[in-house]
């Protein structure tokens, strides 16, 4: 077994986008799950786990079910799992919850770490600036569309997915880089709102550790990696959060 910290400690992962056509990626994590995530106290999922979630009849597929089984193995171990919606991900529900182990956690949430009070969101939200981003949100994340959507045949679930990730990849080539990043004014607000001190949030893909300075107060940001190019999952103990490369 690898041990990273000889420290109780808690670990975090977003952006996986797991798919049936990246099967190094899934490898990857259920070694992650077998190897590295069983020492941790508890284990974050900030969202973005899989390339798209269109419902939980997504467990029918293969590499799905494997992944919510090597999940649910670990919390049965005594480790818990916590995930938080992506952009991608954000109709995953109980059912998979309940067959992976996994307790869904609202967006944001701030968790105590070892004595340091830390927020955690996906990240999206964050990207204020990306005004047409925000309205497919908005709408989205409606209960009432969800609840059309999700009542549509699986076939055309697909299609319409397939639509908009096209739609969304057309649109990203002509945004400014800066839009398609977390705005500053909304990440202090975030700290303002949420007590300060750290954050911990995905979905951008530009993995790093900020130092913000807000209301006169030092606070940290760490950006989580994603996993297409290998990655790092983060480490968090008593004395702070570091980035480890995945195996
Ligand atoms: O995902 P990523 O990181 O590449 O880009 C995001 C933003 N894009 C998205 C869209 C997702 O990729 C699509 C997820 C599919 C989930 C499946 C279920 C939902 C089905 C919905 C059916 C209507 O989140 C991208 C951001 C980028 O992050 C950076 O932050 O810029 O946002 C966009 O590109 C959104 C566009 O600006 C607007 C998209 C218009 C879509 C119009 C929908 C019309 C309905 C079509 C019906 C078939
Ligand atoms: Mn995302």
């Amino acid at each position: 077994m690898q041990v990273r910290s000889l420290m109780p400690h808690t670990l975090f992962i977003s952006d996986l986008h797991l798919s049936p056509d990246t099967p190094a990626s899934t490898e990857t994590l259920l070694r992650f799950l077998r190897e590295t995530a069983p020492s941790a106290d508890a284990l974050y999922v900030l969202g973005d786990l899989f390339e798209y979630w269109i419902g939980d009849e997504g467990l029918a597929q293969p590499f799905a079910k494997e992944v919510a089984q090597a999940f649910h193995a670990l919390a049965g171990g005594g480790v818990p799992v916590y995930f938080m919606h992506g952009n991608r991900d954000f109709l995953l529900g109980e059912r998979f919850a309940i067959a992976s182990g996994m307790k869904l956690l609202a967006d944001p949430t701030v968790v105590d770490l070892y004595g340091t009070p830390t927020l955690l969101m996906h990240g999206d939200t964050l990207c204020s600036g990306d005004v047409e981003y925000q309205k497919f949100r908005a709408m989205v994340r409606n209960p009432a569309w969800q609840q059309a959507f999700l009542g549509k045949p699986l076939d055309e679930r697909v299609r319409m997915a397939r639509e908009v990730r096209g739609k969304s990849e057309q649109a990203k080539q002509v945004k400014d880089m800066t839009i398609m990043d977390v705005a500053p004014a909304t990440v202090d607000d975030a700290f303002r709102a949420h007590g300060y001190k750290r954050l911990i949030h995905g979905h951008t893909h530009r993995p790093a550790r900020h130092a913000h300075k807000v209301d006169g107060r030092e606070c940290e940001r760490w950006v989580l990696a994603d996993w297409y190019d290998h990655g790092s999952y983060l480490l968090c103990d008593a004395g702070g959060c570091r980035a480890q490369p995945l195996g």
